[in-house]
């Protein structure tokens, strides 16, 4: 093998070989073990450190969260306890109401109010059936009355609701009550007449409100006492898709009768639109609320929303029972204005009577007669037409003969014994 320049310059390099161990002494190895294990304790320090912080933490994260839930625990049982005295303040007031609480009474200085004062303001409770009215009422009762079950019958599945006028809360000493009528599918010719004899107070309570022969209550000839017809009317509405009849608008064209009997004689309803816990959005609501005010003739200030107390609803709700008799509380003020509203009329139409009187003297006719006393006391001419046919017979043709012989003719005049006072009202007062 020949030589390299580079070793024939510089001659042949030294090669040293190093022993990597050479310098390793027993202390060395000592000295790194401890090493090692000085770092493994530290880091075993450091990580038990940081599990104690973690815990540290996740102690105080459920501390505050037990904290917080304490709070709002507390928070709902003061929210209840609140809503627990309001009721009970409400419920104080109502039993306490007397005609004329709402408007103050100088406002029906004017009128007479003795039979109103004496049996109460009655407020009938209509509406389509299966609407919740009897729900309502049983509402209003718990509310009342604070007990765990209304007394009023509602609907079961595949059972009939209500057929018969009843009076609820009439026991409580208070001077209203409310009263449950029939719900009908349509608002036709005989739910019409059924309704004005509830409403004229022909139909009493405990009788049924039978459609097939409403007529026949009809043909009672008197418009009953004013104190035992209704004053007030809360009409309920169903907020469910069970009831597409208030989205068709057809509620609104079943209303129609109600609406034009309802306006003209300054009965303004209440409606309350039940089964509000099957609707949760906040436009719908607002959307259902227009439509019921179009239905009813309500403004939509008296249209309130309300979920019954009802089988999956049962517990005690003390919001359900202040929305309950806030609606009372409205139908009150209502129909304290109806009656004022009825009595002036009244007065009105006396008077006018009065001044009639006095034109026709004493010469007027019989016919006229009667068809003033059928005006007055809301009776179909019709049904008069028999005596006045008697009293011609009898040559009786004036009211002037019909009162110098009243005293024969009284007995013999084939007349209930109301419409007998009727007439001896109009011709001697
Ligand atoms: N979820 C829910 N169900 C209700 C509510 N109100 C009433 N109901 C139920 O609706 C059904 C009809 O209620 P009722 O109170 O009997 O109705 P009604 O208007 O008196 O019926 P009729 O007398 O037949 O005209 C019953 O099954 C009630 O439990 C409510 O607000 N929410
Ligand atoms: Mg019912």
């Amino acid at each position: 093998m020949g030589n390299t320049l580079s070793e024939a310059l510089w001659g042949k390099p030294e090669v040293v070989y190093v022993d990597k161990y050479k310098d390793i002494t027993e202390e060395k190895v000592r000295e790194a073990k401890e090493k090692k294990a000085r770092q493994l304790r530290e880091q075993a320090e450091r990580e038990r450190r940081e599990i104690q912080e973690a815990e540290r933490r996740e102690e105080e994260r459920r501390r505050q969260q037990q904290q917080q839930e304490e709070q709002e625990k507390q928070k709902e049982a003061e929210r209840l306890r609140r809503l627990q005295q309001e009721s009970r303040g409400q419920k104080k007031k109502l039993l306490r109401y007397n005609f004329g609480d709402k408007h103050g009474l100088r406002n029906f200085a004017s009128i007479d109010k003795r039979d109103i004062q004496r049996s109460g303001l009655r407020i009938g409770v209509i509406g389509p059936t299966g609407s919740g009215k009897s729900s309502f009422i049983n509402t209003c009762e718990r509310a009342m009355k604070l007990t765990e079950k209304g007394t009023c019958e509602t609907q079961t599945s595949g059972a009939e609701g209500t057929t018969i006028v009843q009076e609820y809360l009439d026991d409580i000493g208070s001077k209203f009550c409310l009263v449950d009528t029939r719900g009908f599918f349509n608002y036709g010719e005989k739910e019409f007449t059924a309704m004005t004899n509830i409403v004229y107070g022909r139909l009493r309570p405990g009788e049924k409100i039978d459609l097939d022969s409403a007529e026949e209550a009809g043909k009672d000839d008197s418009w009953d006492a004013f104190s035992n017809g209704l004053h007030a009317i809360v009409i309920v509405l169903a907020a469910t898709h069970k009831d597409p009849l208030l989205y068709s608008g057809q509620h609104m064209t079943n209303l129609n009768t109600i609406r034009e009997f309802m306006k003209p004689r300054g009965i303004s309803p209440v409606t309350v639109v039940t089964h509000v816990d099957q609707v949760r959005d906040e436009k719908e609501l607002n959307k259902i609320k227009l439509k019921a005010s179009a239905a009813t003739g309500s403004p939509p200030s008296h249209v309130y929303f309300i979920e019954n107390y009802h089988p999956g609803h049962n517990d005690r709700d003390f919001s359900i029972e202040l929305r309950a008799m806030e609606i009372l509380n409205s139908a009150l003020l209502v129909g304290e204005r109806y009656v004022r509203i009825h009595k002036q009329q009244q007065q009105y139409a006396a008077e006018e009577r009065q001044a009639a009187a006095v034109q026709c003297g004493a010469n007027e006719p019989i016919e006229g007669f009667f068809r003033r006393l059928c005006d007055t006391r809301h009776i179909p001419y019709d049904k008069t037409e028999s005596v006045i046919a008697h009293l011609k017979e009898e040559d009786v043709t004036t009211a002037k003969l019909l009162r110098d012989n009243w005293d024969d003719l009284e007995a013999e005049l084939q007349i209930t014994s109301r419409m007998k006072t009727y007439v001896r009202e109009m011709l001697f007062k």
